[in-house]
């Protein structure tokens, strides 16, 4: 990575007066080492997310209820492979490269989304990871397309037109349930009482709890805090859920007339941060998976490394 702590008071200058003009730090450009840092976290991160965000539905390709429902749920999968590789590259412009921020996923270093370290025990699980995590993780993206740094911002742009078809396959795959048979209709209400709180948790930490959000909206990476981000997801989802005929696993849900937003109950930030700290469910399967996965693809590397290196001596003889 490049070390930049000696930097001129023009070029701090410079870095601010693109952040505060609304343009775009690019490769190139100095930026402080910190900056550099937390936009490499944050990326590495959500390119881990969608990588590990395969698994639980990777799970269900072989017992999708019909083949329409398979070559959805295929399409959509390989997306989220599409993503994961899109955000790695824009990551590799800060300096670090893709195996690095493989290994630092593998050595326990690098996070990715707490919520896909909870099981997909049901087709309805399907359903909710499209409705309310992709749906989630969209509330999120459109305002990470205002990003400062010009990579990851263009990446959601792109990322987030796919999402939306995300969201709608499974709100559209839960809506058939809750309206299918009782035993359908409780498999959804039953995937939507699990879903639901660890839905509200991608968000991360309330604002007064975040550690990084202050430094990172000053630097306008982050454009809106994980409360105001959150509230917006509640929000479109509560009328989604009466839409279906579906409830909402929290009785302390109350539509508040004067914020013109839904009130809701006390998030389980215990079970957060066991989850954040590799104790949740399916943490250790998760990263196992990913190892073996990463083990096994090996000849592959090499092979077009190999093939890489030929092509190149044969241009060059
Ligand atoms: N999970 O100061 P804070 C998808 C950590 S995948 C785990 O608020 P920040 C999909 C945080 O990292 C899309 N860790 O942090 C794929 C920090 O710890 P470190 C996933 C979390 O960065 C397949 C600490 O808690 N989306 O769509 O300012 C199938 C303090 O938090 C989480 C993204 O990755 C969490 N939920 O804000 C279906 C979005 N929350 O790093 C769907 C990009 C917090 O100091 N990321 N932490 O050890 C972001 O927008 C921000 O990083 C966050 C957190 C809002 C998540």
């Amino acid at each position: 990575m490049t070390e930049n702590t000696a930097h001129t008071d023009s070029q701090l200058a410079a870095f601010e007066d693109k952040v505060a003009n609304e343009q775009r730090i690019e490769p190139k450009d100095w930026m402080p080492d910190a900056f550099r840092k937390t936009v490499l976290r944050q990326m590495s991160q959500h390119a881990h997310s969608e990588v590990i965000g395969m698994q639980p539905e990777g799970n269900w390709i072989t017992r999708a209820p019909t083949l329409h429902r398979k070559v959805i749920l295929l399409a959509k999968i390989q997306d989220e492979g599409g993503h994961g590789l899109y955000l790695y590259s824009a990551a590799e412009t800060l300096g670090t490269t893709r195996e690095e921020m493989v290994q630092a996923l593998h050595d326990g270093k690098a996070k990715y989304a707490s919520i896909f370290n909870y099981p997909a025990l049901t087709w309805a699980d399907i359903g909710m990871i499209g409705w309310l995590v992709d749906g989630a993780a969209i509330v999120n993206q459109v305002s990470l397309q205002r990003t400062s740094y010009g990579p990851y911002s263009r990446a959601m742009i792109r990322i987030c037109k796919e999402e939306s078809f995300h969201q709608r396959q499974g709100y559209a795959a839960t809506m058939v349930l809750a309206r299918g048979s009782t035993a359908q209709k409780a498999m959804a209400q039953d995937a939507l009482n699990r879903w639901w709180w660890p839905a509200l948790m991608m968000f991360g930490p309330h604002d007064s709890d975040s550690a990084h959000s202050g430094q990172s909206m000053r630097w306008k990476l982050k454009r809106e805090s994980n409360d105001v981000l959150r509230q917006r997801f509640v929000d479109q989802a509560v009328p989604q859920a009466e839409f279906i005929g579906l409830q909402i696993p929290d009785p302390n849900l109350k539509w508040n007339e004067e914020r013109g937003s839904y009130d809701f109950g006390a998030i389980d930030w215990d079970e957060f941060m066991q989850v954040i700290a590799g104790n949740g469910p399916c943490n250790r399967q998760r990263l196992a998976h990913h190892i073996r996965a990463q083990q096994e693809g090996q000849w592959v590397r090499d092979a077009m490394h190999a093939y890489e290196l030929k092509r190149q001596a044969r241009a060059v003889a």
